[in-house]
């Protein structure tokens, strides 16, 4: 009868421990599944552009400055971020074409420009750089001329090759001079870029590459989510149409 006991307890553990190993499995495989996303996954993104920028995110356009001149205005959006996560920007001072110059043609006029993500992506001296459009040329403002080149297809895409490209240089707070809404925002840790002639230089891209999330939080990838199946038919998705 004793005998009996143990093997019945014995019995009762094993199925006990093999439901409950189920239920691990389960529970993983339900982690696994892509989740619809909620404005909890998302991070702010803060720009600041002297004078003007599009900001593309993996291919995909993103934002675009509101206010082409004046005033400065801070543009923040919330993004779904997935990685490696592949930044470009086209960014514009308000120069002349025909001059390069600002205000009016009175003006050589500086730019600038400064990101932050909620992730912790920052604009510094790594991002990649090029000019598109330069001049007043050796700052000849009597006979003022301007240098172009084409932009490059697909500068936003993630395949787009930069290899050849120099580096953003670094512009410091004074040497840019940013208004107020700049202050108002987080861009702690961020860095003005722009190429390496900040006044001559009218159209630069930027592009950066963030492999990882930068505040080292596990996040859920939704980068497909277009191909995502739904648990069920949307509602009223049955009824018959009138
Ligand atoms: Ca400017
Ligand atoms: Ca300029």
């Amino acid at each position: 009868m004793r005998d009996f006991r143990r093997i019945t307890l014995a019995l009762l553990s094993v199925l006990a421990l093999g439901y409950w190993a189920v239920g691990q499995d389960r529970k993983g495989a339900a982690k696994d599944k892509v989740r619809k996303p909620q404005m909890s996954d998302t991070i702010k993104a803060n720009m600041y552009a002297d004078n003007w920028f599009m900001l593309y995110i993996n291919g995909e356009l993103v934002a675009v400055d509101s206010i082409k001149f004046i005033p400065h205005n801070v543009v923040s959006v919330d993004i779904l971020p997935s990685y490696p996560m592949t930044i470009a920007v086209l960014a514009k001072d308000n120069a002349d074409p025909k001059t390069g110059m600002e205000y009016a043609n009175t003006n050589i006029g500086d730019a600038g420009f400064v990101l932050k993500f909620g992730d912790g992506t920052v604009t510094n001296a790594r991002w990649k750089a090029k000019r598109f459009s330069w001049g007043p040329i050796d700052h000849d403002t009597k006979n003022p001329r301007v240098e172009n080149l084409p932009l490059p297809d697909n500068w936003y895409a993630v395949d787009f090759d930069d290899s050849a490209w120099g580096f953003a240089r670094e512009y410091t707070e004074d040497q840019v001079g940013p208004k107020p809404p700049f202050y108002e925002h987080d861009f702690q840790g961020a860095r003005f870029i722009w190429t390496d002639d900040i006044e001559l230089d009218n159209t630069v891209i930027f592009r950066f590459v963030v492999k990882s999330p930068p505040d080292g939080k596990a996040r859920p990838d939704f980068s497909n989510l277009n191909n995502l199946v739904p648990d069920q038919p949307p509602r009223g998705g049955k009824k018959k149409p009138r």
